[in-house]
């Protein structure tokens, strides 16, 4: 009997067991390191995964992520499988979890249409007894929606023949570094104090027993607490006020940034000293954008579902106005030191420092670097840019190296605050640049030691 149809002790007990079969539906930036923990902790794992290139990177072990290091044991020992096979990956599973993204479509609305490919391409393999576990950062609603799609598709009833539960990630990207013999990347997964098994999870069921069974899952493999909320529309909503929490409060900094250094004040010396406070403030940093494919989106989710029943969502949607501003108001900051310098921008070389969306992690996914790009090249300024932490294949534009950035450069934008940014030396480049002009986009460099070597040094939020 499958896992759903047995009794909740029976079914426990299997999983306590690691006697259940797994699938993991989307082995990508969440699916690939829960399938990692999954068959760590002894299940047997199956990855389905529509991407040829990237099956076949897992099954070799030579895929890069922050778990890589225990990959190539557990693909050895065939307790990880990854394949684009439907029936291959569903014919044993018992227990299917769902990762697959969940971007926003034109009119800044989640776009559910993964979610019901997924049906789609699963409904054929579902049998009584199975549970599905979505993980998918979602608008409120999407998990219960999909689920009448697929009895609608299936004839099989959630919550009868079918167990349903929503257990949202919390992933923590997890830094990555170049080690520069090897030009290969090296996890720092371990010893991060962040790693998935000590995220705390939260989890929501269409009924009791799907909440049981997935606590239990959950807690083979995460050693904090697995919380049981009191419905999956809980879990979808604790999700999105998690980023959209991080989201208005980098706004509300981000406002500060604009308003402080015109009282000749240091933005950050007042966000740390505010953080002394032994309680009610979390710090939030000002700066060149909010990137990644959560924060800019799952706000976005709320905003138009509240505005779907009547609401105004003024703060939230002001909140990404703001972030969304910052990438200009950097180019502004540039353009008005240029000025200063009487240089026009259409006739300047600007070096830009980074191109992923955060510090250290080889994502550029919705990263403030690509809009300050696309700003300078409408004003027809020359840009370079350098990112030694993200693969120059996959990047859209063209990454140059560390030796070559700064030649001939009007100005330097760190937009990324990537740890590799802080071994450059400066006395050196200052004899490649044309203009020692420095804006800082995430509080990075020092004001003292550049001006000490010549350089004009503007950072956002400072005076
Ligand atoms: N950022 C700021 N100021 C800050 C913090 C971040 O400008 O004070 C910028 C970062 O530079 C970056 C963007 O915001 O461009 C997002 O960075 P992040 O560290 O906030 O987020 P992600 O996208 O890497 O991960 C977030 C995290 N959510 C929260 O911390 C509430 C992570 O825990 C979630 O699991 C993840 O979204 C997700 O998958 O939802």
């Amino acid at each position: 009997m499958t896992i759903y149809s047995q009794t909740q002790e029976v079914a426990i007990e299997r999983i306590s067991k690691k006697d259940v079969h797994i699938c993991v539906i989307g082995v990508g930036t969440i699916g690939l390191p829960l399938a990692t923990f999954l068959a760590k902790n002894g299940f047997s794992v199956k990855g389905l995964d529509i991407n040829e290139q990237k099956v076949n990177e897992i099954n070799s072990g030579s895929i890069i992520y922050e778990y890589q290091n225990d990959l190539k044991t557990l693909v050895n020992e065939k307790k990880i499988v990854a394949t684009t096979n439907i029936k291959d990956a569903l014919e044993k599973a018992e227990i299917i979890f769902v990762c697959v993204p969940t971007p926003l479509n034109e009119s800044n609305e989640m776009d559910i249409f993964n979610l019901t490919e997924v049906a789609k391409r699963i409904k054929d393999y579902l049998k009584k007894g199975m549970l599905l576990i979505f993980e998918s950062s979602v608008a409120i609603g999407t998990t219960t929606k999909i689920a009448s799609y697929i009895e609608n598709l299936t004839n099989l009833k959630f919550g009868v023949d079918l167990g349903l539960a929503y257990c949202p990630e919390r992933y923590n990207p997890t830094p990555m570094k170049k080690t520069q013999h090897d030009k290969q990347f090296n996890s720092m997964a371990r010893g991060v104090t962040f790693s998935l098994e000590k995220i705390s999870r939260i989890v929501g069921g269409i009924d009791k027993k799907s909440t049981e069974l997935t606590k239990a899952i959950y807690s083979q493999f995460i050693v904090s607490d697995v919380i049981a909320v009191s419905s999956i529309e809980t879990a979808e909503a604790t999700k999105l006020i998690e980023n959209i929490f991080r989201d208005v409060n980098i706004a509300l900094v981000n406002e500060f940034a604009k308003i402080f250094p015109k009282f000749n004040l240091d933005v950050f010396e007042i966000i740390n000293s505010a953080k002394t406070k032994p309680f009610a403030f979390m710090p939030h940093y000002p700066g060149a954008g909010v990137g990644g494919e959560c924060i800019p989106v799952d706000t976005w989710y709320l905003i138009s579902q509240a505005e779907k029943l009547g609401i105004k969502s003024e703060l939230m949607k002001i909140a990404r106005q703001i972030n969304d501003s910052m990438p200009d108001y950097m180019v502004q900051m540039l353009e008005s030191e240029l000025t200063k310098t009487n240089k026009k921008i259409n006739l300047s070389k600007i070096a830009i420092l980074g191109l992923c969306y955060k510090k250290n992690i080889p994502d550029i996914r919705l990263s403030p670097a690509l809009k300050i790009i696309s700003i300078l090249k409408e004003k027809k300024a020359n840009v370079v840019v350098c990112d030694p932490v993200f693969n120059n294949t996959e990047s859209p534009v063209t990454l140059v190296s560390l030796n070559d950035v700064f030649k001939g450069t009007d100005a330097i934008l760190l937009v990324t605050d990537h740890d590799v940014f802080s071994a450059l030396n400066f006395s050196d480049i200052k004899k490649q640049v044309r203009t020692p002009l420095i804006i800082d986009g995430r509080n990075f460099f020092s004001r003292s030691q550049l001006e000490e070597l010549g350089f004009i040094y503007c950072a956002i939020g400072k005076p």
